[in-house]
């Protein structure tokens, strides 16, 4: 542990409290929101993530497969919805559709593929319990990752079985895993106003516990900065730890920055770096049971996604060539966010960390802190160069 000087009480006594291994309660974490400097943020969490993972900086190959852009819901903050998006602008894949994208990556270097999307009605329990049992007996390797309790939600309602039913069908039909979207901000005051007739915070806990008690594995996120304010953050936090204390099946916790293209939040200012960095570091902090925090790059640019990792990040999602529609639309940094693995692995070493290909259930596959890529401009130091370099 470091010394450090600190700004006020509160930081004094949460940094004790850390240090002699007890849990921060909700009202620390609203305090560390109100109060604290980024400069303690930064070395409290990284004192944290330090101790769990070193320099290791972990990402993994995937492909996202998103069967439509248009969505029956109106979540304000989303360029999916059609009230945004006209629906004969947007396309809706079929079966055959979705599976040849599928097989346009065979041969490819992935190990995971990410499926998300809009709600539409044709894409019922048949459509994708049929959609997962076929990619798992064309590629039985591949992880699928896919769809979020917001389509669990709607699709049981749909087919009238319970939510342990449908998830066990689920789970036999090949779905190794689900993403961590739609939880956006439970709290109701909130959720009400953006994501209104969507699952509740209540129901998208419960089916992840749910696929929790069936021995699955899932990851959670965040959507911060437009209308929520800290105590609807730190809401949301305690949730997501209370959950994971009863089945410890997170992963990893993924916050998400409201990007505010084309939707009906666009009237809204994005959040600064300063506050991206502070609530990485905080949910670094307060999630004591969480192994991991990923940062999305597409989403905060690549520069940010390297501070991150100083501020309790340890994970960075976006390889290959994610096209991820939802974030292009919202107004991610770049029009097609592509990196290389190379790319990647550069950007992590850059800022002194040590690159790790995982799988999705964080089984190591390549360490990459000493590998030599054919072209390889060698790694001069801890210096931020333009990734292109
Ligand atoms: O639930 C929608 C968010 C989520 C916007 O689990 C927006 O590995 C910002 O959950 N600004 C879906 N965010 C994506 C997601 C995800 C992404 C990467 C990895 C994983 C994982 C999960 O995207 C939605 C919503 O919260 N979103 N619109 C927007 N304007
Ligand atoms: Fe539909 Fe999800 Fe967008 Fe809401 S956030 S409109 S549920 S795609």
């Amino acid at each position: 542990m470091l010394d450090i000087e600190y700004k006020n009480a509160i930081e004094e006594s949460i940094h004790t409290k850390v240090k002699s291994g007890q849990r921060i309660s909700e009202e620390d974490a609203l305090a560390l929101f109100n109060d604290a400097s980024l400069a303690f943020l930064g070395i409290l969490a990284n004192e944290i993530r330090e101790a769990k993972h070193q320099d290791r900086t972990y990402f993994n190959k995937n492909f996202h497969l998103e069967p439509t852009n248009v969505c029956l819901y109106t979540c304000t903050f989303c360029s999916y919805s059609r009230l945004i998006k006209k629906r004969e602008e947007g396309w809706e894949y079929s079966l055959e559709e979705m599976m040849d994208i599928v097989k346009s990556y065979d041969g490819k270097d992935v190990t995971e593929i990410h499926i998300v999307g809009g709600v539409l009605p044709q894409y019922d329990l048949k459509f994708y319990t049929d959609l997962f049992s076929q990619i798992k007996k064309h590629r039985p390797e591949l992880h699928i990752k896919a769809l979020t309790p917001v389509e669990y939600h709607y699709i049981f309602k749909k087919a009238k079985v319970s939510y342990e039913e449908g998830m066990r069908l689920i789970k036999e039909s090949g779905a190794d895993s689900l993403p961590g979207g739609g939880a956006e901000i439970f709290h109701p005051e909130i959720r009400d106003q953006i994501a209104g007739g969507k699952c509740s915070g209540e129901e998208w806990l419960r089916i992840h516990e749910i696929w929790h008690e069936l021995g699955q594995r899932s990851n959670a996120t965040m959507l911060y900065g437009h209308i929520e304010k800290y105590e609807h953050r730190v809401d949301h936090l305690s949730k997501l730890r209370m959950l994971q204390d009863k089945t410890g099946g997170f992963q990893t916790f993924i916050p998400l920055k409201f990007r505010n293209k084309n939707n009906q939040l666009s009237h809204l200012p994005e959040t600064t770096v300063i506050e991206d960095l502070k609530n990485y570091a905080i949910s670094r902090i307060y999630l004591d049971n969480f192994d991991h925090i990923k940062a999305y790059w597409p989403m905060i640019g690549r520069d940010t996604a390297q501070l991150s990792l100083s501020f309790g990040v340890d994970d960075l999602d976006g390889t290959i060539d994610d096209t991820t529609k939802i974030y292009t639309m919202a107004g991610s940094e770049e029009q097609a966010p592509t990196l290389s693995t190379q790319e990647l692995v550069q950007m992590i070493r850059r800022v002194g960390r040590k690159p790790i290909e995982r799988d999705t259930l964080y089984n190591v596959l390549t360490d990459y802190t000493n590998h030599e890529f054919e072209d390889d401009k060698h790694f001069k130091g801890y210096i931020s160069l333009p990734v292109s370099n």
